[in-house]
């Protein structure tokens, strides 16, 4: 027998820093909220991935949260990107500090939301069983949540152990002495190889294609780093907030083509030294938009890992070739190619002899078997959409949200759907792929605005089919102008080619977060056109 509960004003889906994020919004509004979260604790994907090396790929001072000024001065980094532990207890922090847990149900996955247009409220399910009603509903499901599994045969035939990366246990994993095999090269893979290297007996590393993988210049935080950082938190912030990736970076020195070949490698070197995203963003700014400059870019990459990796071939088949720098999410290493100058550590090419089966003792690819005792999947998420339509989402006359979108998803502005009213996406597809805290902030800012609105107005709030349209071609439009859609030949998740039978579609923002936070705000400034209300 289900409860109904029918007093709430807001559900959220997700206790990640969106749902955390969005709740202290909303109580800011009044709004009676309840979170729903299927993990057993708060933290989204710091809850979910933490596999050995698991840390962000943006610096600590701007992946985080802004609203509190509290938290800001109160909060102690220790690392320049920090890992997932002091990331769970970052959230944990802020959670404790605004007694958020209180609204949180926690190990309860939501498997529908249906609306109800006699009364204008959602119904949303659970799987303990549980039925609530509300006003709205707010989703803070992160892009990258739910997990790929490639369909590969005799994957349950396996007698060792297997883990997924994003479903890492708690408690970790003895690896000690064992020979482990790896699937995937993205920027999960390229965190945990090395530290898996260091504990296994032996590693086999089964790459399909080679990545981008420039060194994040990981360091401790220094004391007086930190007073200066949290001084100018606001400031930082607004220079976040004024970039095309929200990150409050330095423009770059201009088009590549305005340097020599020498300065462009010098330039090059200053970025590689910088680490990470700064390399893409502080050294030339046409790299994701002009062939030439992207190539200098992606062959200093190349250069570098010919002269980090001492084996010839292993370099050669480490060296990303035929597509674009960037047009695939590039990761950040931690030396990740240093690795592969271990005595214990084997690099395959799944790329050329693809791999037909997992065996009860290891794998076999179209012309090699191989053995190891522990599978480890790294194999990416079905991203953006994936856990929205894992959600039986139905709005107007029963329409299935997972329908809507199967020849790719529309939304407007990536945050509200047409036949979908007052519901709301955070990082929806259609939204920024950028520094994703900065990106949910300005998000949970603009739907707290947009809640109001429609609680002033009738209590409805739906995007209208054209303002979708406008903004579904405004998606496609600003990417076409960009290398990122080349990605898709190598399976991108930006793109959606790296799940089989996905409609393959830009399914991101990359017209700049900058221009899509002014455009978000422009839109509320007045009165949030492209929107019907009842009154
Ligand atoms: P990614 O970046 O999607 O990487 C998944 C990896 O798994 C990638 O190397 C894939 O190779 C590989 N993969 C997937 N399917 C297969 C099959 N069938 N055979 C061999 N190899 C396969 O996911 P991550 O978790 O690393 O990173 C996700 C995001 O998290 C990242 O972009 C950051 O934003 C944080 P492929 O490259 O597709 O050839």
């Amino acid at each position: 027998m289900s409860e109904q509960q029918t007093d709430l004003d807001l559900v959220v889906i997700g206790a990640g820093f969106a749902g955390l994020a969005m709740l202290h919004r909303a109580r800011e509004s009044g709004l009676h909220t309840r979170v729903l979260e299927a993990g057993d604790g708060i933290g989204g994907t710091w809850f979910w991935n933490r596999y050995p090396g698991a840390r962000t790929d943006s610096e600590c001072y701007y992946y985080c949260l802004s609203f509190s000024p509290e938290v800001v001065a109160e909060w102690t980094w220790s690392e320049r990107y920090p890992g997932q532990p002091e990331m769970l207890r970052y959230l944990n922090f802020v959670a404790d500090k605004f007694d958020l847990k209180r609204d949180i149900t926690f190990g309860t996955r939501v498997e529908s939301a249906v609306f109800d247009e006699g009364s204008g409220t959602w119904e949303v399910t659970t799987d303990t069983g549980e039925s609530v009603r509300s006003r709205f509903v707010v989703t803070g499901l992160g892009l990258l949540t739910e997990p790929h599994i490639p369909d590969f045969p005799g994957l349950d035939s396996f007698t060792g152990e297997t883990y997924m990366t994003c479903r890492w246990p708690a408690d970790g994993v003895d690896l000690s002495g064992k020979r482990v095999g790896i699937i995937g090269t993205g920027a999960t893979g390229v965190q945990a190889i090395p530290l898996i290297a260091q504990e296994a007996a032996h590693l086999t590393v089964f790459q399909r294609t080679p990545n981008y993988v420039v060194p994040a210049q990981n360091r401790p935080m220094e004391p007086d780093e930190i007073a200066d950082l949290k001084a100018r938190h606001y400031e930082i912030l607004q220079k976040a907030r004024d970039h095309s990736f929200a990150m409050p970076f330095e423009p770059g020195h201009g088009p590549a083509g305005d340097f020599t070949a020498d300065e462009q490698r010098q330039i090059f070197e200053e970025g590689w030294k910088s680490g990470g995203f700064r390399f893409l963003f502080e050294t030339f700014d046409d790299i994701i938009v002009d062939p030439a400059a992207n190539e200098s870019a992606a062959e200093f990459i190349r250069s570098k890992i010919r002269e980090i990796v001492h084996d010839p071939a292993t370099a050669e088949l480490l060296c990303p070739k035929g597509y674009p720098y960037a047009s695939k999410r590039p990761p950040a290493g931690h030396d990740y190619y240093e690795a592969y100058n271990r005595d214990n550590i084997t690099l395959i090419d799944v790329g050329s002899a693809p791999i037909r089966e997992i065996t009860p003792t290891g794998l076999r690819t179209a012309d090699a078997s191989y053995e190891f005792d522990v599978l480890v999947l790294a194999t990416g998420f079905d991203a953006v959409t994936g856990a929205l339509t894992g959600i039986d989402i139905r709005g107007r006359d029963g329409l299935a949200l997972k329908d809507k979108w199967a020849d790719g998803p529309a939304t407007y502005l990536g945050l509200t759907v047409h036949d979908f009213p007052n519901l709301f996406t955070i990082s929806g597809p259609g939204s920024p792929f950028a520094n994703i805290p900065v990106c949910i902030e300005k998000n949970v800012e603009w739907i707290g605005r947009a809640l109001d609105h429609a609680r002033e107005h009738g209590g409805v709030l739906e995007a209208t089919a054209e303002a979708e349209a406008d903004w579904g071609r405004q998606v496609q439009e600003v990417v076409s102008g960009t290398l990122l859609p080349q990605g898709a030949k190598v399976h991108s998740w930006f793109t959606g080619t790296n799940i089989p039978g996905k409609a393959p579609v830009v399914n991101v923002w990359f017209g700049g977060a900058n221009n899509y936070f002014a455009a978000c705000d422009t839109i509320a400034d007045k009165g949030f056109g492209g929107f019907t209300t009842p009154g």
